[in-house]
């Protein structure tokens, strides 16, 4: 294979996640699914895949023998011979993978003003994916549900009442903004972008967790819970991902379904 053409060919991606939820790895898949790149999930695909999360946050690591850092926490991509020497490279944190693979596979935007965008609204989105999850774990992450549910009712009453209107009010001002180039269905410019698929799994998130509330409140987000999050859904790539097993349900992740947390 000549040199030129094997610069044309995709690398092959390792998501390194836990297997069984969708949790944050979930925003690394939707993006190789709206980009159609195959990429492999390592935990969900092969046996004995979970060491590859263990050992990449193994509390004595100083790094792997390809030269990359430690990782604090999944998710992570690995890319074999995109590193140091020709090594594979290891990067995680959700934004700055997507970051790294905006550009590669197409989802970054077209100028830099664009790209720069993309990652703000997708590092907002982020926040209130955080915001989400703190309501069941507002005091420690490292303790049960169950020993801080007096703590999750106050969390979960002002993020239902405070916080949900903010974020989702400042989204839909933002396509408002760019309704000319978006049409209402992107965040940024006239194409998708991996700020869009990271929204939408977090309003999607949000739908699982606090049904009652999202019913109640959609109607005020006209092109979010209207264009936004239809278009996205019916994107080449994602909507069969989305209908196939793979997707993996909403269950104890980030996003839960305690009923007494959402709107009475
Ligand atoms: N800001 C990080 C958060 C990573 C994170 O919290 N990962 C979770 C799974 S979704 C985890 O396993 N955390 C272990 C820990 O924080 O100790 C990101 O977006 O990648």
């Amino acid at each position: 294979m000549s040199s030129n053409k094997k610069a044309r060919t995709q690398p092959s991606y390792e998501l390194v996640y836990w297997p069984g939820i969708p949790g944050r790895g979930e925003f690394i898949r939707l993006a190789f699914e709206a980009a159609g790149v195959s990429y492999k999930d390592v935990a969900n695909e092969s046996k004995d895949g979970i060491k590859s999360v263990t050992s990449l946050i193994a509390q004595e690591s100083t790094g792997d023998s390809d030269g990359n850092p430690p990782a604090f926490a999944p998710p992570a991509l690995r890319i074999p011979g995109e590193g140091r020497n020709g090594k594979a490279l290891v990067i995680y944190q959700t934004p700055s993978i997507l970051s790294y693979l905006g550009d590669k596979i197409g989802l970054a935007g077209n100028d830099e003003a664009e790209k720069a965008w993309i990652l703000s609204h997708t590092l907002t989105a982020l926040d209130l994916n955080n915001e989400a999850h703190d309501t069941h774990h507002p005091v420690a992450v490292s303790k049960y549900y169950e020993d801080q549910k007096e703590e999750s009712l106050k969390r979960a009453t002002d993020f239902r009442e405070n916080r949900i209107p903010k974020f989702l009010g400042f989204f839909e001002r933002v396509l408002k903004g760019n309704q000319e180039q978006g049409k209402g269905k992107y965040l940024v410019g006239d194409k998708l972008s991996y700020a869009d698929t990271t929204l939408w799994h977090v309003l999607s998130g949000l739908e699982f967790a606090f049904p009652q509330e999202i019913k109640a409140i959609k109607g005020d987000y006209d092109l979010l819970f209207g264009a936004f999050y239809d278009s996205v859904k019916e994107q080449n790539g994602l909507k069969e991902y989305l209908a196939s097993d793979r997707r993996q349900p909403f269950s104890m992740g980030i996003f839960r379904h305690y009923p007494e947390l959402d709107r009475q």
